[in-house]
């Protein structure tokens, strides 16, 4: 075999292992972006839109939070109409805290109560929609 002839079947061994590198390198590299993404917040925090009125409001709004599984922490203000919501993503997700909320008959940002929940609200608590 001619000189220029190894040379040349060196270099594309090398070029081979190099695709080979790189190739394991990329695989390794959506490996770790696919284990970022599953990886779920244990303590996200949120600030959610529920309307109410009173202190009777707040009892009934916190309760239907906690009654979702993974919230750690519920706490609604009359003033400024939220839920601070502090929330296991392991376990639930916001959309499931706002539908326990709105079945108790109050309004959130993303799930409205129906008309039947909101009609079974103390006079007192039916909110202006
Ligand atoms: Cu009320």
């Amino acid at each position: 075999m001619p000189e220029y002839d190894l040379k040349l079947n060196k270099n594309i061994k090398k070029r081979n292992t190099m695709k080979k590198i790189l190739l394991a390198f990329i695989i390794t590299l959506i490996g770790f972006a696919v284990q970022a993404q599953e990886k779920k917040n244990k303590n996200a925090k949120y600030d959610i839109e529920v309307k109410g009125n009173c202190e009777m409001c707040k009892k009934r709004i916190e309760k239907a939070a906690y009654a979702v599984s993974g919230v750690k922490s519920a706490v609604w203000t009359a003033d400024n109409q939220s839920l601070h919501l502090l929330l296991n993503e392991e376990k639930a997700n916001p959309l499931q805290v706002q539908e326990s909320i709105a079945k108790a008959g109050h309004d959130t940002e993303k799930v409205k109560a129906n008309t039947d929940d909101y009609g079974k609200l103390h006079s007192c608590c039916q909110y202006e929609r």
